[in-house]
């Protein structure tokens, strides 16, 4: 099923000519309704009537978080606040927060965009979806929550947290899909068996999972653990939310909802704009936004793009698992390393659970890379030989990966710190 066939099958030739029509709107709007942005293009020697193609983008210089922070709490907005319906802000955990705002027209477009994903993942009107993102500044659950009710599910606005009530709403209110991150998905897993909760006994059979990535030995995990079909999607708040991208149930990358979004990868270093299909940071700048229009904005978010026919008939480009940001990725002695690379060395092998955390430190001028692994069974931990193979194993995997000689601690199960949000795969102590 798609959700707006004419929007999402398209011809590449159509979505390009939508995408240059609506981005030349929402540059002269911009130019003229945000000083900031004025200012910017004065100073770039540019006007919007110079952007004539989608590749006249580039003329336009890119849009930073420290552009928001700067202009906090409303600078950048496009319209005055009384158009302003609703106000969200960046789950950041350091500093004050972005803060984005919405128009009645964003509310609707945003509601749009997440309907077209529900519907990639499987579910429709008859659904029962229970949302366990945390409701509040976070976009999380507000998006998938409009988006619900767009589609016609019926919504159980849980809310993240207090785990053994969740898994009581599971048993009684029935729900189809589930709608949480991927790691607060694992924990509630973990406590369902605890408490001897069978799958069977759910009526689970959508996950939808985002916020954060995982990778596609995690999403099989899940997916085995609840026995359901898990789909994951992106978005960030200062574009709108969750509603970016989508997969669908082909699980080929994830659908961008390209006639709101424009999204180009660059090269991190230089800013130069990458081929299709080359890996870089995701900048994307919003179509159709009217209370905080940004463009060029640059995520962090390490991906590259497909254009590839998906075998779902969507024509739409499709983003790629996030390999992780550029902020989180770790340069230890020299060697570039992401969490999910530990993250695929991990999952699915015996005897550890797929909770882990790397814990970054210097010894001397060096750098030293510890990765913490959970035992399944704490049993393990009185058999020295069978837990020393299984640790040489893990670090022979992570070497070959890694390209690293790491330090690997088998600790004890349940040790490692749980969030219902997003997880803190990694504590990096070098700067401390
Ligand atoms: O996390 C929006 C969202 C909510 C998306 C729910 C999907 C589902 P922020 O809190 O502003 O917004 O954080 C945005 O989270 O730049 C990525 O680094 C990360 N992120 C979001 N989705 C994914 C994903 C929401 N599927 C930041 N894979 C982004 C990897 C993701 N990282």
């Amino acid at each position: 099923m798609i959700w707006n066939t004419e929007a999402e099958t398209m011809s590449r030739k159509d979505i390009k000519a939508l995408q240059l029509a609506k981005l030349r709107e929402t540059v002269s709007r911009v130019y003229h309704c945000v000083p900031f942005y004025r200012k910017r293009f004065d100073e770039a020697g540019i006007i919007p009537d110079d952007i004539k193609t989608l590749e006249d983008l580039q003329k336009i210089p890119f849009t930073v978080k420290d552009d928001l922070r700067d202009n906090y709490p409303y600078g950048l907005f496009g319209v005055p606040m009384k158009d302003i319906v609703r106000i969200h802000a960046s789950s950041g955990t350091t500093g004050k927060p972005t803060v984005v705002g919405y128009t009645k027209n964003d509310i609707e477009m945003w509601s749009e965009c997440v309907a077209r994903l529900i519907t990639m993942a499987g579910g429709t009107a008859e659904d029962i979806a229970q949302i366990s993102f945390g409701y509040g500044l976070f976009t999380g659950a507000f998006g998938l929550h409009y988006g619900m009710e767009k589609v016609g599910a019926a919504v159980i606005p849980m809310s993240a947290g207090n785990t053994e009530k969740q898994l009581m709403i599971m048993q009684d209110f029935k729900p189809t899909i589930l709608i949480s991150t991927p790691s607060y998905a694992l924990y509630m897993s973990e406590v369902a068996q605890e408490l001897g909760i069978k799958k069977e006994a759910l009526s689970l059979r959508i996950g939808m999972f985002g916020a954060e990535g995982h990778t596609e030995e995690m999403r099989k995990e899940l997916e085995k653990r609840w026995g359901i079909v898990a789909t994951e999607n992106y978005g960030l708040s200062e574009v709108t939310g969750p509603g970016v991208a989508g997969e669908c149930t082909y699980h080929t990358g994830m659908h961008i909802n390209e006639d709101y979004f424009i999204v180009e990868i660059i090269d991190p270093e230089t800013g130069e704009v990458l081929p299709d299909g080359e890996t870089g940071e995701v900048v994307i700048t919003p179509i159709q936004k009217e209370g905080i229009p940004l463009l060029r904005y640059r995520t962090k978010d390490i991906s590259r793009i497909d254009t590839e026919k998906c075998e779902c008939g969507r024509t739409t480009a499709r983003l790629h698992k996030i390999q992780g940001r550029t902020d989180d990725m770790l340069i230890i002695k020299g060697v570039n390393v992401f969490p999910s690379q530990v993250e695929s060395v991990l999952l699915g092998m015996e005897q550890i659970s797929p909770q882990y955390q790397l814990v970054v430190s210097k010894k001397g001028f060096t750098d030293d890379l510890e990765v913490k692994v959970e035992l399944q069974d704490i049993e393990l931990l009185e058999n020295f030989s069978e837990l020393e193979a299984l640790r040489k194993k893990i670090h022979h995997k992570l070497q070959t990966v890694l390209g690293l000689d790491a330090k690997v601690s088998l600790v004890g199960p349940k040790s490692i710190e749980r969030t219902s949000g997003k997880a803190k795969r990694v504590l990096d102590l070098r700067n401390l």
